[in-house]
């Protein structure tokens, strides 16, 4: 199934979501539905935010060919001071925005996997920003809020705008 993906600036975006308490089929299900989600969409990555399920959940795949989703349960991000440099970032409920984030260039996370497995990584680059972004997402926070807020109000009139037209 393919979830419906909230849009800037509702208010559910900002929903800080709670930890999942144990992996068992229904959050697979709801691993497998946001894949299918991202996919669809298409993006590089998914918090369960986005479709308005407020559990600590995101999803990521970078590869070309949609082969490799890797799956992140109650993440916890460990964010060095350092390397900070900015990258051009675009976010699925904020569609046609795209503006640059400066933002650590490695993260070390730990999470549970598919399984409820516990694992840990260290990740560079389009990953550690978008381990970032999402994570941020579960924090009810979006990357426009990085910007500053004159930038912030021209988007939401630019992106309030285009709902009204597509309303129409
Ligand atoms: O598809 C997406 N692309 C992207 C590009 C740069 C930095 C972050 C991202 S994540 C985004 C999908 C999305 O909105 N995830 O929350
Ligand atoms: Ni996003």
């Amino acid at each position: 199934m393919t979830l419906s993906i909230l849009e800037f600036p509702d208010p559910r975006l900002r929903t800080v979501a709670e930890p999942v308490e144990s992996v068992d089929d229904n959050v697979r299900a709801l691993v497998d539905n946001m894949i299918k989600t991202m996919y669809g969409a298409p993006g590089i990555g998914l918090a369960a935010t986005q479709v308005n399920v407020h559990q600590r959940v995101l999803v990521i795949d970078l590869s070309e060919e949609q082969s490799d989703p890797r799956v992140f349960i109650n993440p916890e991000l460990e964010i060095p001071e350092s390397e900070k440099e900015p990258m051009q970032e675009g976010c699925l409920s904020i569609p046609g925005v795209y503006e640059d984030v400066t933002r650590s260039q490695s993260v070390r996370v730990r999470a549970l996997d598919y399984h409820g497995e516990p694992f840990e990584q260290a990740h560079t680059g389009l990953m550690a920003v978008c381990l970032q972004h999402e994570v941020d997402h579960l924090n009810g926070r979006l990357f426009i809020d990085y910007l500053s807020q004159l930038k912030r109000s021209r988007i939401r009139r630019r992106v309030e705008k285009q709902q009204r037209q597509k309303a129409s």
